[in-house]
């Protein structure tokens, strides 16, 4: 982490933004429920990846994380005193299906419900993310994203848990950050399956986005008045210098990184300049494919955290395009640039280029060392002003006239972040995991003064 270096902006208020703008906090289930072996909840791909020694920098796993399954009234009241509209959690498929064409588990579709009726009671508005990394194990032996069964097998449990929260859920989001998941997961191996290879990779992002398309109208056939969308991980780009060499590469990675998604989702297909660089890595795409992927959302989710600068790297990886670590800038623990400008040009690029309809940002928030201070407190105060700023800067391209009508900060509670386990910490929460015991951060309690309007 490295020390601010710019001047805070003018604060923004909770005024400022229209009055049916959602404020939500976001999670996901594999990284706070634990409970990974109750009422009938079968092995995902992320308990075989962290039980692989070496997979996770801390040697966990989400066997226990939060224990949000227990504790889910207490982080929904946290979540209630802070003024939240909003809350965005995501389903695990294991806990729904053991086998493939099994029948739901109807002890996962309670514990789902529940959750959504303790939302409900406490004024949070749910927003269901059917698809955060947590595959089951027994689709991975099959092939996983890989296979184009698994779409199949995923409209099963879409069509499982729209049917069963339809009656009071609208708002769906079919998946989270479909490039980690084929990606980070299929090419580059730090998260599950941990396979690397790029045909592969791109073969299961293909078959992510077809079982999105074909899920949307699914999901409003069972779900009233649904809403349906899905969040991407975006970054807005820079290269490295302005050499041909390096505006070249950026624009291959941004070929793959952003255009790669958006496109064929706003009807284009694939873009044809990607194509000719990844040449026989393309996916196999079946007719009518794409047309499925293009069908029209009701809104576009954003995750942002950071923006990226490309290099030119002659026979360095699929695209011969390096990211370049941030220097001399301020970041975040992980090395993270900290940008609020970046979530307003990504925003107003993503406008200017699709037209896509309103825009909830999905995802935005900040990873510190934090500590409990001997008063009992966390003081967490670069926590507090990443979000300030980027509030602030939200304003601005709101005020510019992009559609954006939601902001859900990453995350409620510190949670098992992936490959880094437990030493990583997000929450606007603070989890002691020896006791379980929740503290709000001083970023919680400004969140709070935000929405509170204090
Ligand atoms: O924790 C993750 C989340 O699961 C997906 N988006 C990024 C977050 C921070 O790395």
């Amino acid at each position: 982490m490295t020390t601010p270096n710019s001047t805070e902006p003018h604060p923004p208020a909770r005024r400022e933004f229209a009055d049916d703008f959602l404020w939500g906090c976001a999670t996901s289930s594999y990284q706070i429920e634990g409970a990974s072996q109750e009422d009938g909840r079968v092995e995902s791909i992320w308990d075989r990846f962290a039980a692989t020694p070496g997979k996770v920098r801390d040697g966990s796993s989400g066997a226990v994380a939060c224990d949000h399954y227990h504790r889910w009234p207490e982080d929904f009241d946290i979540g209630r005193d802070m003024g939240l509209n909003a809350y965005r959690f995501s389903i695990a498929w294991p806990r729904i299906f053991s086998e493939v064409g099994g029948k739901p588990n109807e002890k996962g579709l309670d514990f789902y419900s529940r959750l959504v009726d303790g939302m409900l009671e406490r004024g949070l508005q749910p927003w269901a993310t059917l698809y955060h990394w947590d595959l089951p194990q027994f689709l991975q032996d099959r092939g996983g994203w890989a296979d184009r069964a698994t779409v199949d097998a995923y409209l099963a449990f879409v069509d499982a848990m729209t049917r069963r929260l339809g009656d009071r859920v609208q708002h769906w989001i079919t998946h989270n950050e479909p490039w980690c998941t084929a990606m980070i997961g299929n090419y580059e191996g730090l998260h599950a399956p941990g396979l690397t290879d790029f045909k592969t990779a791109l073969q299961v992002c293909h078959h992510v986005l077809l079982s999105h398309g074909k899920a949307v109208p699914l999901i409003r056939a069972n779900v009233p008045d649904a809403q349906v969308g899905i969040a991407l991980s975006l970054h807005p780009l820079r290269a490295a210098s302005d050499s041909a060499e390096d505006r070249a590469a950026m624009l291959r990675h941004d070929g793959l990184r952003y255009r790669w998604f958006l496109d064929p989702l706003f009807g284009r297909g694939y873009p044809a300049a990607t194509l000719d660089v990844i040449k026989d890595a393309a996916p196999v795409v079946h007719p009518g494919d794409m047309e499925a992927i293009a069908v029209p959302l009701d809104f576009l989710g954003v995750n942002y955290y950071f923006p990226e600068t490309i290099q030119d790297a002659p026979g360095e990886g699929a695209l011969a395009a390096r990211v370049l670590p941030p220097q001399d800038v301020e970041t975040t623990a992980p090395g993270w640039e900290v940008a609020p400008q970046g979530l307003a040009d990504l925003l107003a690029r993503i406008e200017n280029d699709y037209h896509p309809g309103p825009m909830y940002i999905t995802e935005n928030g900040a990873c510190y060392d934090d500590e409990v201070d001997a008063d009992g407190a966390v003081h967490d105060e670069p926590r507090r002003r990443y979000l300030a700023r980027h509030l602030a800067a939200l304003r601005d391209v709101v005020r510019e006239g992009v559609p954006v009508k939601g902001y859900f900060a990453w995350s409620l509670v510190d949670n098992f972040e992936w490959a880094e386990g437990y030493l990583r910490r997000f929450g606007l929460v603070h989890i002691d995991y020896a006791t379980q015991q929740r503290r709000l951060k001083d970023s919680g309690k400004w969140y709070r003064s935000f929405l509170r309007q204090e």
